[in-house]
């Protein structure tokens, strides 16, 4: 029996035809809109991958892949931290992974998440004008919500480094979140009411990365980017929860040192007696929360 057409499902019906018709990437307009001088010159477009990540990781292996930045539009095993899964349906979001090649030695590569996170983070507020700021180490939040996470990866042969990955996830054009992700996640057209053109955000957040990298690269650390990144860092002078794998404990973010660690101001017994201290927090292991909820 055939279901009759009303006005209720040819509206149901054309909601998913515009939902399908999201603005299609093109790695060659993506090239051409790239004004950097390396950094995502090279576009590897997929339509479904299970992990950009992945991706970036075999062709990282091939020489001459440094800058070389992989895009996928539908992500079907993307993962976070600490083998936490990143959601990442087909068409509304930006899911890449950028190629470093670089001389660099293998215990500076986690300083480039807080490189990319200032990149990603100026990228949005140049494009769409919203106030982001960053979440140490790795999220991109606004309003209190991520809108973007960051999983830095690497490869190394004979305690060589090979390659260097960056995986960025950003909710640009999503809609619709699960409900468990609906309390900490947002997409930057939730919060600007605006459709974003995601080639353009992709080639800003490119040019800031390079940028910021160049900077990073001249004495491995982030002596030069410190006072950005503490501008842009949401958990500065709050409260925060840090949840390491088997201990937790409250203090007083103050900011990142040029190594990339959050410092954190606390109380602590010393000698029987409650002493205030400031603890170096590397990002590893552990979670930052705030002493509310999430940020
Ligand atoms: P994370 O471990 O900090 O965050 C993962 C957590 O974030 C999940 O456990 C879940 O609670 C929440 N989450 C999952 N998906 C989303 C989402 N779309 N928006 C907001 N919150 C979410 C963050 O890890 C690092 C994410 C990197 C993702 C990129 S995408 C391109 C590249 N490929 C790949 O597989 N990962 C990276």
């Amino acid at each position: 029996m055939s279901k009759e057409i009303t006005k209720e499902t040819t509206k149901a019906i054309m909601k998913e035809i515009t939902k399908d018709q999201y603005e299609q990437l093109d790695s060659s307009f993506i090239e051409k809109q790239m004004t950097t001088k390396c950094i995502g010159k090279k576009v590897a477009y997929y339509n479904e991958v299970d992990s950009t990540n992945v991706i970036a990781k075999q062709l990282g292996k091939k020489p001459d892949n440094h800058g070389t930045l992989v895009l996928a539009e539908q992500q079907n095993a993307g993962r976070g931290r600490l083998g936490r899964n990143w959601s990442s349906p087909k068409g509304d979001g930006i899911w890449m992974s950028l190629i470093l090649q670089p001389d660099i030695r293998i215990e500076h590569a986690s300083m480039l998440t807080l490189v990319t996170a200032l990149a990603v983070n100026q990228g949005i507020r140049k494009v769409t004008g919203l106030n982001s700021f960053i979440k140490w180490p790795n999220d991109i939040v606004i309003n209190g919500k991520k809108v973007c996470g960051i999983l830095t990866e690497m490869s190394t042969i004979n305690e060589k480094l090979e390659c260097i990955v960056i995986g960025i996830g950003i909710n640009a054009n999503r809609d619709l979140f699960s409900e468990e992700l609906k309390i900490t996640a947002t997409s930057l057209k939730l919060e600007s009411g605006k459709e974003i053109e995601r080639t353009s955000l992709i080639a800003a957040i490119m040019l800031y990365f390079e940028s910021y990298y160049g900077i990073f690269a001249k004495e491995e650390n982030l002596k030069g980017l410190i006072h950005d990144y503490n501008k842009m860092l949401i958990n500065r002078n709050r409260q925060v929860k840090i949840i390491g794998s088997n201990s937790e404990y409250i203090g007083l973010a103050l900011g990142i040192n040029e190594t990339g660690a959050l410092l954190v101001q606390t109380e602590e017994m010393i000698t029987g007696e409650k002493k205030t201290v400031i603890k170096t927090v590397m990002s590893g292991e552990v979670s930052v929360r705030g002493v509310y909820g999430y940020v």
